[in-house]
Order: C-alpha cells, then sequence, then structure tokens
C-alpha cells in the first residue's frame, strides 16, 4: 500500500485548507495508489522574489484510473494560504476532472472552488455521476462569486463561493467529501472505453488544461515567487499539463 506523507507546512495553514486536504487524502486512500515523479524535483519548492518567500508542497499518485492524483499546499508570505488539487483520468476510463482550489488570506477565505468538470464533446458529464449528484441537498451560501471568462469548462456543479462563516466552511468540505465519494465510487468501477471514446475524452482533458492555464491570479502568483519562465512551465507541465 502506497501510504500518503502527512503535510509539512499543515500547522501554519488556514483550517480550512488542512480539513480539505484531510478529506482529499482519506478518499485518496480508497484507490489503489502508487507513487508518481513530478518533472525533476518539484516536491517542495520554495521561491523568493520582490521579497515574498513561496513555499510549495506537492503530493502526487497514480492509480490504474488516474493518470496523476496531485494535491498541492502552498504558502505565500505570511498572508496567502493555497490548497490545489486536480484529479486527472486515464482518459480512457471517461472519468470527469475533479479539480478544487482554495485561497485564504487574513481576511478569511477568499475563493472556494471545487467541481467535477465534464470531459465529453457534448459538456455533459456521465449519467452515473448527474444521477449520484442531483440527489445531493442544494447548499445554501451567502457569497457566490462569478466564475472568470475561461470558466466554462466547469460544470452545473460547480461550487465557488467565499465561504462566511464556519458553517460554510464545513459545507463547503462536506460537498467536496460528497463529489470524492461518488468520484472514487465510480473510478473504483469504470471500465476501459474503446479508442474513440478515449480519443474524446482526451480532448476534454486538453480544454480543461488550456483553459486553466488562462488563470492569471494563478499565474501573477507564481511569477511574483519564482519568475515568467519558471511560472510557465510549472503552469504548463506540472498543474495543467496537456497530453497528447
Ligand atoms: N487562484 N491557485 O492553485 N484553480 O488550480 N482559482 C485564484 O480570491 C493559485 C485551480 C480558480 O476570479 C486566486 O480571487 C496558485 C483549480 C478560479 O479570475 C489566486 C495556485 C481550479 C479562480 C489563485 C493555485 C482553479 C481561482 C484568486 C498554485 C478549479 C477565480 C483568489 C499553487 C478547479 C479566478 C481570489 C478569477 C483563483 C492562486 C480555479 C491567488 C498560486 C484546480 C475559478
Amino acid at each position: 500500500m502506497t501510504v500518503i506523507p502527512p503535510s509539512t507546512l499543515s500547522t501554519s495553514l488556514h483550517p480550512l485548507i488542512n480539513a480539505l486536504a484531510s478529506v482529499i487524502v482519506e478518499h485518496w486512500q480508497t484507490l489503489s495508489l502508487a507513487p508518481f515523479s513530478l518533472p525533476e524535483d518539484l516536491g517542495y519548492v520554495e521561491g523568493r522574489l520582490e521579497g515574498e518567500r513561496l513555499v510549495i508542497e506537492n503530493r502526487c499518485f497514480q492509480t490504474p484510473q488516474f493518470r496523476k492524483l496531485h494535491l498541492e499546499l502552498a504558502k505565500v508570505g505570511k498572508n496567502l494560504d493555497i490548497l490545489h488539487c486536480v484529479m486527472f483520468p486515464r482518459p480512457e476510463y471517461g472519468l470527469p476532472l475533479f479539480g478544487c482550489d482554495i485561497v485564504a488570506g487574513p481576511g478569511g477565505v477568499s475563493a472556494a472552488i471545487a467541481d467535477l468538470s465534464p470531459t465529453r464533446a457534448n459538456r455533459k458529464l456521465p449519467s452515473a455521476y448527474v444521477a449520484a449528484l442531483t440527489v445531493l441537498p442544494s447548499l445554501i451560501f451567502g457569497d457566490n462569486r462569478a466564475l472568470p471568462p475561461w470558466g466554462h469548462i466547469f460544470s452545473d456543479y460547480c461550487l465557488f463561493v467565499r465561504p462566511q462563516t464556519e458553517t460554510e466552511e464545513q459545507q463547503f468540505v462536506a460537498r467536496v467529501g460528497d463529489f470524492l465519494q461518488i468520484h472514487c465510487h465510480q473510478a473504483n468501477q469504470a471500465q476501459a472505453l474503446g479508442p474513440e471514446e478515449a480519443a474524446e475524452h482526451r480532448m476534454g482533458q486538453q480544454t480543461y488544461c488550456r483553459q486553466q492555464q488562462q488563470n492569471d491570479k494563478t499565474r501573477r502568483v507564481l511569477e511574483k515567487a519564482f519568475g515568467e519562465a519558471w511560472a510557465e512551465r510549472y503552469m504548463t507541465q506540472v498543474l495543467f499539463d496537456i497530453i497528447d
């Protein structure tokens, strides 16, 4: 069994980030994990440019159904804590992309986003996902945020909120747990598709990555700490690598 190492950053991160990281790791343990090597040694990275120290801690795995499971915790200076997670399926299993991003500052969590994003050309999730997601009770958040223009890759079930109370934070964590429960259950049962359908899902992943690479807010944080070239390489080869 592959053991997921504990985070070394967790003692200094926002509690919502630690809670989400625990939920993600718990669900990942239900999959058949194997190690995944990042390009060179990008497991733990520290950068400092323009006076801001950025520490990044990556945990990466693969499984029979997922080419890459990526959980990243980052701390920028004293003020910005980030959780980033994407589960990239192997395209032949036709699974959607689970993605989650949490950005927390001194004023609290400014962005909490989680989705199971479709990879089919018709932008529909597999029917078993729709069946499981539609029976989840609807949630109420006081501050729903609008998606940026590149955000058409996300599904109708996407949560994008600024949680305002502890109850809202707990509600968010619980819903991410629901997404992961459904996703890991479906993945463990998934059968490989034929090459044509796999090609469609591969294209869906390429579109997803291309759109995510347009997130200037992520890019700016990485550029400030590591410079433009490093940020470009990190966004296109580690965070959202486009597979052929
Ligand atoms: N992201 N995020 O992962 N991003 O990686 N993120 C921000 O309050 C980082 C993903 C998403 O409104 C913000 O506005 C850094 C995944 C969306 O224009 C900052 C890393 C998803 C927005 C960062 C990181 C995703 C967003 C601004 C690498 C979805 C809103 C915070 C560690 C599944 C974009 C704010 C907008 C925002 C930073 C989505 C600072 C550095 C997987 C939609």
